[in-house]
């Protein structure tokens, strides 16, 4: 017996402004070449790819230190619109793209649970907090940012419209690289760090089951993003912002699969590949079959490698 079949809308996001380098803008590419859409569709699933979405004309300022706000945000507002319709229809995957994408498809996920009178929690996995904003930034770069905004924290008035979230329902798993100025504003904040020492300590599984089990008694709805940068990068190489220490291939699906034998997840952010640094393909089929297993693929059914 096959998971749940469910309508799953593909929604492209080539956005790469919110990164430090170019390359992210090849990853929509990447992730079909992969085989996206046949992994999702052989699960029983119904898979409609809507392409690409282009980053909305604005002429958008911050204040503070932030590169490429105008494509960011014009990216930002697309995505929100078309992820908002597709979870009318029933469940989004967007491929990235960086991590920038996120204030779009976040924007989404909590414009939908507010229409149905429900609370959203978001699991964030990542090397990275993605908790900066433009006045605490060192680098500028905005995917280090988005998820300060949908935690609703001051820099980003009048970006995008959308309801915020509170930021104990940010669960970061898997962080080992967070700024200072981040570490502080998580902390009095109350977001649910979860960082690679403890996936060490206590094993991603209890980990997860506190997660999902928050969210259960919440009656929430649930958005996952995940970061290449969240796996080793031995395994997973092709991402611009490496730091050594990072998940398994096991314990990344196993994520994957608690989350999708939960059955509350709206949206999955496949964020930061970058095709240009990737080690032929490794890193977008990894993707691809991590997010198999957040829609039902079950552990028997893999291929075995020929020697
Ligand atoms: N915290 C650093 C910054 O704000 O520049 C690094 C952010 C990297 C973000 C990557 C996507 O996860
Ligand atoms: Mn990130
Ligand atoms: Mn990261
Ligand atoms: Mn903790």
């Amino acid at each position: 017996r096959g998971p749940q079949p469910r309508t799953i809308t593909l929604i492209g996001a080539p956005i790469e402004g919110g990164a430090g380098r170019q390359g992210c803008s090849m990853g929509p590419k990447a992730l079909r070449i992969a085989g996206l859409a046949d992994a999702l569709s052989g699960l029983g699933h119904t898979v409609i790819d809507r392409g690409d979405v282009g980053p909305r004309d604005n002429d958008f300022a911050l204040d503070g230190l932030a590169h490429n706000v105008g494509e960011v945000t014009g990216f930002a507002r697309s995505l929100a619109d078309a992820g908002e319709a597709a979870l009318a229809d029933g469940t989004a995957v967007y491929l990235g793209g960086d991590h920038a994408l996120s204030f779009g498809s976040v924007a989404a996920a909590l414009r939908h649970a507010d229409r149905l009178g429900k609370t959203l929690h978001v699991l964030w996995l990542d090397a990275h907090a993605d908790f900066n904003t433009p006045l605490s930034s060192t680098s500028g770069n905005m995917h280090g940012m988005p998820a300060a905004f949908f935690c609703g924290e001051a820099g980003f008035e009048g970006m995008l419209e959308c309801p915020k979230m509170e930021a104990t329902r940010y669960h970061l798993v898997g962080a080992r690289s967070i700024d200072p100025a981040e570490v502080d504003l998580l902390a009095a904040r109350g977001a649910d760090v979860n960082d690679m020492a403890e996936v060490d300590e206590y094993g991603i599984a209890a980990i997860l089951r506190r997660i999902l089990g928050a969210v259960e008694a919440d009656d929430a709805l649930l958005h996952v993003s995940l970061d290449v940068d969240f796996i080793e990068p031995d395994l997973a190489p092709g991402v611009g912002t490496t730091v050594p220490g990072g998940a398994t291939v096991r314990e990344a699906h196993l994520a994957m699969e608690m989350v999708g034998r939960c059955g509350r997840l709206v949206s999955l952010d496949l964020v930061e590949l970058n095709p240009f640094l990737d080690d032929r393909g490794k890193s977008a089929r990894l993707m691809v079959d991590l997010a198999a297993s957040a829609f039902g693929r079950r552990i028997f059914d893999r291929p075995t490698q020929p020697a």
